[in-house]
């Protein structure tokens, strides 16, 4: 073979080739047909939700589980949690703070993680939003007593991180994601886990949770085994099996942003334990349709994050028409527990309008169970949401979450996700 071809072949291979810039023109988008959801794979029209249980659902949740995600290669040996640390008049009185360590065994290999909880005071039984955070516990809440991570975190001037540690020179630094004293003065609680304790975010696959699970000599998951997303949707659930425990707790509605919203998608369809899903700016690989080639790719993720999904997802690089399935379909596997996507107007590399139709073409599942979701003649307005058992909204702004989005996701789950 020609050397040339060879480093070609190999690059591609490996899924480290320059990729094709990202289209932001709607003209250029592609003529796609969108799989339906409510057809099999071999052709049969699914008409009731029993059907979509028994024929639809499950071949769908095992293409998205060999071919996308990955499978998780086996059951834990041992699970266990211990609250190391509990005040109940914290926040100036209006919260229960406990912090949980769940450690995970396999292998004789551990693994142990953090939920920071509060529950609001005066709230027996209280609704919890559990998502993680990009970098510690401690980051959420400028409350002096949150455990620092000690786990490898990304390095970020801004958020005053360096080292690869976080320290106390960033408590507090992301505030201004967590409404946390609204959610508890509307009588929600809040767990946070920092994402990096389940599995550093870094193309190696020599720590974290896929690890434990190796054979001897294994150095990474096997083809159709789990990459980051699907470790880090199963230390969502491996938090539920504490959260559901917990009897101040009356439900959990798990959240994300960004590639956490991709984490919570793939959750909230693994696990029926989450009594409602919110996926915020997920984008790529998360509630945005592929097939649309807006902004970020299947061949641009897979570029910059070769170890966030399957090995096995590498071959719809740059082929989204040989895929035959659609994110609408990761969404309609939640069905019908309340679902609620949001996107905002300047986040394009997300492709907010991807995100919407995903919403819209999803609804065809919820109906199958008398539930409303988004109508084809519904329009993501800016800033004006639509909220059924399935919710959407398009805000104005950037790529973040704010108080705006919080607010809305508390007005939902208020009618829909309680
Ligand atoms: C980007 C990535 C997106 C999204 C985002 C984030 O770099 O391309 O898919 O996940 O990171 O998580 O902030």
């Amino acid at each position: 073979m020609k050397p040339l071809l060879f480093i070609l072949l190999t690059l591609t291979t490996l899924g480290l080739m320059a990729q094709p810039e990202a289209n932001y023109d709607e003209t250029k988008v592609p003529k796609f047909s969108v799989p339906d959801p409510l057809t099999t794979f071999s052709g049969e029209a699914i008409t009731d939700s029993q059907e979509w249980e028994e024929k639809r659902k499950l071949e769908i949740y095992q293409f998205f589980e060999k071919q996308i995600y990955g499978k998780v290669p086996a059951l834990l040996d041992e699970y266990s949690f211990k609250v190391i640390e509990q005040d109940n008049q914290a926040l100036e009185g209006k919260a229960q703070r406990k912090q949980i360590t769940v450690g995970l065994k396999k292998n004789n290999r551990t693994l142990n993680f953090n939920i920071l909880l509060y529950l609001p005071n005066g709230n027996e039984k209280a609704p919890v939003f559990l998502g993680y955070n990009f970098h510690g516990n401690h980051t959420v809440t400028d409350d002096p007593n949150v455990i620092i991570p000690e786990a490898w975190n990304e390095n970020n001037a801004d958020l005053k991180i360096s080292s690869n540690k976080a320290t106390e020179a960033s408590r507090g630094v992301r505030m201004h994601r967590w409404s946390i004293d609204k959610m508890l003065d509307n009588g929600y609680g809040l767990a946070t886990v920092y994402y990096g304790e389940i599995d550093p975010d870094k193309n190696d696959f020599s720590d974290g949770l896929h690890s434990l699970f190796y054979a001897e000599e294994q150095t990474k998951p096997k083809t159709n085994e789990w990459g980051s997303i699907a470790a880090w949707a199963y230390g969502l659930s491996r938090a539920m099996d504490y959260l559901e425990n917990d009897t101040n707790i009356s439900n959990v509605i798990v959240f994300g942003h960004s590639r956490l919203g991709k984490a919570a998608l793939w959750a909230g369809a693994t696990d029926d334990r989450f009594s409602g899903v919110i996926s915020n700016n997920s984008g790529c690989g998360g509630a945005a349709l592929f097939k649309r080639k807006f902004g970020e790719t299947i061949g641009h993720i897979n570029n910059s994050f070769p170890h966030w999904f399957s090995e096995s997802f590498k071959k719809y690089s740059n082929k989204e028409e040989i895929l035959p399935v659609d994110q609408h379909q990761l969404l309609a596997l939640i069905a019908p527990r309340p679902l609620y996507v949001a996107s905002a107007v300047e986040d394009e590399w997300a492709d907010p309008k991807g995100e919407f139709l995903s919403t819209q073409y999803a609804s065809k599942v919820y109906g199958l169970y008398g539930k409303k979701g988004i109508d084809l003649t519904d329009f993501p307005e800016t800033d004006r949401p639509i909220q059924q058992t399935m919710a959407y909204h398009m805000r104005s702004g950037k790529h973040d979450v704010t108080a705006y989005d919080w607010d809305q996701y508390m007005t939902w789950a208020e009618t829909f996700a309680k």
